[in-house]
């Protein structure tokens, strides 16, 4: 078994690529991605740079919620390929120096699993308690709880007439964390793949665990505030850690939905009792008016501004967070705040550097690298997702939204924005695979795919690789300090990190206008120097006065 050298911190350096198998690679003719795709692209992850690969579930399931439904925690999906594949892979990642980070969805089990195949109908199965089940209240379920994909968050089990709650798709039952041997079980799930020589895990929705035990109606939302960041998550997150990821050296992420900074700081609180950084989605919902995701809105760029300032300046020297914009369940970053057209290159790179400057762990999900764009499907057969199936029904059918309407927002907000097949060349099926995908393929794969990125040096793909060696290079980058240049400026989002030895100001024009700034008064401009930007001709010097170009991107630093 091949292990890394063991500096306990190198998470804090690390950039970490997310990979989602089904839509990887497939190394046959399956029009599914594997895990031997996956091995044949590790020496371009290698070239990328990336330190460590995030795998998306890869365990037995029946694929409602492709693979956030596990049936057996201790098996591989043979969709995906056998255990002997996920040991081959994961030395082979190990010999070329990338750590490999694995999915673990505790708050809930596919409906299929054996716990719940046993304790479905059955109210003295040992498992019964695994679960979380109550009577119904005036025949009807227990509470006015709503799922996250629509509907009640309850269902009926008819042989017993309770229900079981699922916050999810009414496949994935929420597990009961208040009983102890669920935990024990989750303990053991864990080892047996840190066992394995995992280098660590990503908690899927893991501030939802614990649930106040009176269950009651919610006459303000839908539940979330009864369960989100619960009575008991930092008491479990800290029994499992200590029991489990300290023992093993795991580097952990917990997805943390509708969290606050305060939760997050002790999630990610330093002194490692329970994990080791957090994902929040704050601004990823700039684009979602009141908090309502299911509309069509243009995004809010003073507040985007405002929420990064709140979670840098509130982890600093407290926690630590992620750095994303994408992810399998997030539309593509360039079509939703860059501009996929005309400066498609141009945004994705500014949009790169205007997260990978700030403190944290950068996340790249596949494709992002070389700026992969929405599909822009027009039919709602082409949709898989099982949430945007689910609210295309319940608004089209029950609502009376027009199904035009309804198509323009899955157009703009469906998950399977992010899921469609890698474009690796302009071969047939974009050498994803040898057969008809199961999603289909955006047609600009001609133009858009890795091949066509690594052939030419300005591409985006050679500027993540730039922004990943830069976080090992200069220092400020990791442990700087944040300050918001300009909160109020309509087009630049500009910020400045300074540690002891340097000061580094990253610049960044959200749009397709010329703009103007000015860098402050007490930094010295004419000692200063570019490290990078997304136009060839950057001056030799650096001026006070800053004129940035459509979705223009700078990086400057001081040594102190
Ligand atoms: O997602 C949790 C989550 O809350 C979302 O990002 C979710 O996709 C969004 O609320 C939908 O509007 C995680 C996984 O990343 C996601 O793929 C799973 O479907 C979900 O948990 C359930 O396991």
């Amino acid at each position: 078994m091949t292990t890394i050298t063991q500096d306990p911190n190198w998470w804090k350096t690390a950039s970490i690529y997310q990979i989602y198998p089904k839509s990887f690679c497939d190394s046959g003719d399956k029009g599914t991605g594997d895990i031997q795709g996956i091995i044949s692209k590790l020496d371009y992850l290698q070239r990328l740079g990336i330190d460590a690969i995030w795998l998306t579930p890869v365990y037995q399931s029946p694929m409602i919620d492709n693979g956030y439904d596990i049936s057996d925690y201790y098996a591989i999906n043979p969709d995906f390929g056998t255990m002997a594949d996920f040991d081959q892979l994961l030395e082979e990642a190990h010999q070329r120096g990338i750590r490999l980070i694995m999915d673990i969805v505790v708050n809930h089990t596919s409906t299929e699993h054996q716990w719940f195949q046993s304790a479905l109908g059955d109210k003295n199965s040992p498992y019964r308690d695994y679960y979380i089940w109550r009577d119904p209240v005036e025949g009807e379920a227990p509470n006015n709880w709503l799922s996250k994909f629509g509907g009640s968050a309850w269902a009926l089990d008819d042989a017993t007439g309770q229900y079981y709650l699922h916050l999810f798709a009414k496949e994935q039952a929420d597990l009961n964390w208040e009983n102890p041997q669920v935990r024990e079980e989750v303990k053991q799930v864990i080892r047996f793949w840190a066992e394995k020589g995992v280098d660590g895990f990503r908690l899927d929705v893991i501030n939802l665990i614990s649930k106040a035990q009176d269950f009651s109606d919610d006459h303000q939302g839908d539940g979330r505030r009864f369960y989100t960041d619960g009575p008991r998550v930092h008491e479990f997150l800290q029994e499992i850690s200590q029991a489990v990821f300290q023992q093993y050296d795991s580097v952990t992420v917990g997805e943390m939905s509708s969290t606050t900074l305060e939760h997050c700081q002790q999630y990610s609180s330093l002194d490692g009792k329970e994990l080791s950084m957090v994902f929040n989605f704050h601004h990823l919902k700039v684009d979602y008016p009141n908090g309502e995701k299911w509309t069509k809105a243009p995004f809010d760029f003073l507040q985007l501004k405002q929420i990064f300032n709140h979670w840098q300046t509130g982890l600093n020297g407290k926690g630590w967070g992620a750095l994303f914009w994408c992810n399998h369940d997030q539309p593509r970053i360039v079509s939703r705040l860059g501009n996929d057209k005309q400066y498609r290159v141009e945004s994705a790179k500014m949009l790169a550097a205007s997260i990978h400057m700030m403190q944290g762990t950068p996340y790249i999900y596949q494709g992002e690298e070389f700026a992969m764009t929405n599909p822009g499907y027009t039919s709602i057969e082409q949709y898989r997702d099982v949430e945007s199936t689910n609210m295309y029904d319940i608004m089209v059918h029950q609502q009376g939204v027009k199904h035009d309407e309804m198509m323009a927002i899955l157009a703009q907000k469906s998950r399977d924005n992010s899921r469609t097949p890698m474009q690796w060349n302009r071969e047939r099926y974009a050498g994803f695979s040898k057969a008809q995908p199961w999603l289909d393929i955006a047609d600009n794969y001609q133009e858009i795919n890795a091949e066509q990125a690594e052939q030419n040096y300005d591409s985006v793909f050679y500027f993540y690789q730039q922004l990943i060696q830069l976080r090992k290079q200069i220092e400020v980058i990791t442990t700087g300090d944040y300050l918001d240049l300009y909160p109020d400026h309509d087009a630049v989002f500009g910020y400045q990190r300074r540690s002891q030895q340097q000061t580094l100001i990253c610049l960044n024009n959200y749009y397709a206008q010329e703009t103007e700034c000015v860098l402050p008064s007490d930094f010295e401009a004419s000692q200063a120097s570019y490290v990078l930007g997304n136009y060839q001709d950057l001056p030799q010097q650096v001026s006070r006065h800053q004129v940035l170009r459509p979705y223009e991107t700078r990086i400057i630093v001081l040594q102190n």
